[in-house]
């Protein structure tokens, strides 16, 4: 099934990658550009060789698509896939007082004191955002992220355009145009962001009543990262699909740089040595018609029975 593309990608990158420093000074081994396709009637591509959380796949797009930018949603689901991006704007602002957090992600993988320190302070930090509106307000956001640029671009004139609006409406009335479009990549907006978008800009495309989609992924956390972005901008296309009355296509996965960090060999090899599942199905709840109103319980994931999670340290 398609899950074979994702473990094919895998391979290939242990194969071909070239060992490459980055930003993050974890160390990688990478290749550049990637193609891989995804029918979506074969079932929905949520990875089976390890428990990939389909809860927070879903409650994190629901907050792009309703042009959230601040990690508060996303707390308040329990969803902690951001906190440390918010938490590092936070330790480096001028307003923090606590102990050094230089460096957190590196460090409170090698140091158990300064581990527990770390923790504290996350958890300090997390129960600050739930509890007090205005200090979420300054520290939970993330900038002029996804959510922004997808629903209030800016523009030159102090207008806003809502992308996804209007590709929705485009779709429904004129389903041949070659410019269905929704960009992340804000040049002006990407220096005042805690992290330049990764999914960068996506194209929706109609035939014989299918919606199909194409992202393009500038940098992708192979392990991490994509098992969740594949089942993301899968759930897109369903959503988009359930709204203008088509039936989903495939979704078509282009990576540029395509990365393995070194502290995810490990997880990778038991990964490999595992058997893919049957893909599960994505149930919407048909009342909803608009993806404007969806709500994390209009969605639901059936006969998913992966194997058991892999945890990997997140390089920061
Ligand atoms: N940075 C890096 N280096 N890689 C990423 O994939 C990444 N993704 C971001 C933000 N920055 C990033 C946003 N998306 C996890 C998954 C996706 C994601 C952020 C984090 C993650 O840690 N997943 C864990 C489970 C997390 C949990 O259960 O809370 C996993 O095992 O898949
Ligand atoms: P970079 O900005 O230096 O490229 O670092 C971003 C890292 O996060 C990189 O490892 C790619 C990864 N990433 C994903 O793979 N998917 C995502 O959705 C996000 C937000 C990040």
């Amino acid at each position: 099934n398609s899950e074979q593309s994702y473990l094919q990608l895998l391979k290939y990158v242990l194969e071909n990658g070239t060992k490459k420093e980055d930003r993050t000074g974890t160390g990688t081994i990478s290749t550049f550009g990637y193609q891989m396709r995804f029918d979506l009637n074969e079932g929905f591509p949520l990875i089976t060789t390890k428990r990939v959380p389909f809860r927070l796949i879903a409650s994190e797009l629901i907050w792009f698509i309703q042009g959230d930018t601040n990690i508060r949603y996303l707390l308040q689901h329990n969803n902690n896939i951001w906190n440390e991006w918010a938490f590092k704007r936070w330790v480096e602002s001028a307003a923090y007082t606590g102990p050094d957090m230089t460096n957190f992600g590196l460090r409170s993988q090698s140091d158990a004191a300064f581990q527990s320190a770390y923790e504290e302070q996350m958890e300090l930090f997390k129960q600050r955002i739930l509890n007090d509106e205005l200090f979420a307000a300054e520290y939970g956001e993330l900038g002029d992220v996804y959510g922004k640029q997808w629903r209030q671009w800016k523009t030159s004139q102090g207008e806003s355009i809502d992308q996804l609006k209007d590709v929705i409406d485009t779709i429904k009335r004129n389903p041949d145009s070659r410019r269905l479009i929704v960009s992340a990549w804000n040049p002006e907006d990407v220096p005042g962001m805690a992290l330049p978008p990764c999914h960068t800009m996506f194209q929706f495309y109609v035939t014989n009543g299918k919606l199909s989609c194409q992202l393009y992924q500038r940098s992708a956390d192979i392990f991490l990262g994509i098992p969740f972005n594949i089942a993301s901008y899968a759930l897109l296309t369903h959503m988009v699909a359930h709204e203008c009355g088509l039936e989903a296509g495939e979704f078509i996965h282009t990576l540029g740089d395509a990365h393995i960090y070194t502290n995810h060999m490990d997880q990778i090899k038991i990964q490999l040595s595992r058997e893919p599942k049957p893909l599960p199905q994505l149930k919407i709840n048909p009342d909803k018609k608009s993806i404007f109103d969806f709500d994390v319980a209009d969605l639901a994931i059936d006969h998913y029975e992966p194997h058991p999670t892999i945890k990997a340290p997140v390089a920061v």
